[in-house]
């Protein structure tokens, strides 16, 4: 009888364009001399930890490809292209190659729509893959020889409010972890998002000048260790309870749903997350921080 499929890890995997700018990878063109080395070395450590493991497949739900009806899920083989940030085009223009897993694509589609969640399958060939997927999958396997699947993230925030989101992504998570069962696949969740996101209103002069990096102000980064606590006890449930608060407090980019609906496939892990790193990126708050659901069985 075929293997079983499961999550075998759940990384929450921020995407500040620095960091991918930092490490000076060949599809980047802009080069650094350093920076952000924290965030950095948390990936790098990160990586270790999911190679050691071993996986098929890693799906992402990224805040930068906003949806306003239901959820969207790549559905091309593979996208190739240019990937310019909208508001950091110095620091990052990468040129991406990319393959796509459509079968468990078309899987979480199946089941999000069996669940009575609106989702779409992108098939545009033509379509710009988000720089949040790009970063986030870039950092967690930068040698892009694993497929991946990207969700979109439906603003019902914007339409609605938090707990509208959450009620969405909760029984996306529930359809993705269905999905990835019968897939028969072992696969790396990754919940693309900064913690608090306040963002400064102007670069330095040298981006990668550490000596002006730090938080933006004392609020979010007691609002980033709340988090931060409360990941690394395993209280997952009260991560998903403060939500709408830590959202609306902290400006943060959970409201994307990319937090809770990882929670939800993970089907709120007890065991406490490791974090990797904890550190600004022009002044929002970022953790590189795993949770592997195998070692608390
Ligand atoms: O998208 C981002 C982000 N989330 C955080 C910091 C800097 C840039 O881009
Ligand atoms: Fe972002």
């Amino acid at each position: 009888m075929a293997e079983k499929g499961r999550i075998v890890a759940g990384l929450i995997a921020p995407h500040p364009p620095h960091l991918v700018y930092g490490d000076n990878p060949p599809q980047n063109e802009p080069s650094s001399e350093c920076g952000w080395e924290m965030l950095r070395w948390g990936y790098e450590r990160a990586r270790k930890d999911i190679e050691a493991i071993g996986y098929d497949v890693m799906v992402v739900l990224s805040p930068h490809w906003q949806t306003y009806v239901g959820t969207h899920i790549l559905g091309v083989d593979s996208f190739k292209s240019l990937s310019v940030d909208p508001i950091f085009p110095n620091l990052f223009r990468f040129h991406y190659d990319l393959e796509v897993d459509v079968g468990l694509a078309e899987a979480i589609h199946a089941e999000a729509t069996e669940a009575g969640l609106i989702a779409q399958m992108m098939r545009n060939p033509d379509f710009r893959v988000d720089y949040g997927t790009i970063v986030s999958c870039h950092l967690a396997n930068p040698a892009w020889d694993k497929p991946i699947v990207s969700l979109s993230s439906c603003r019902s925030r914007s339409y609605y409010s938090t707990e509208v989101m959450q009620e969405q992504v909760l029984e996306l998570g529930r359809a993705t972890r269905r999905a990835i069962e019968k897939s028969g696949k072992r696969v790396v969740v990754l919940a693309s998002n900064s913690l608090s996101h306040r963002h400064f209103v102007s670069e330095s002069p040298v981006p990668e000048d550490m000596s002006r990096e730090h938080i933006t102000n004392h609020n979010q980064y007691l609002w980033d260790m709340k988090m931060v606590d409360l990941l690394r006890s395993g209280r997952t449930q009260e991560v998903v309870d403060i939500m709408p608060e830590f959202t609306e407090q902290s400006v943060s980019e959970t409201d994307s749903g990319s937090l809770t609906w990882m929670l939800s496939a993970l089907d709120f892990p007890t065991n406490g997350a490791e974090i990797y790193a904890y550190g600004a990126v022009i002044g929002t708050g970022n953790i590189v921080a795993g949770f592997f659901p195998e070692e608390a069985s």
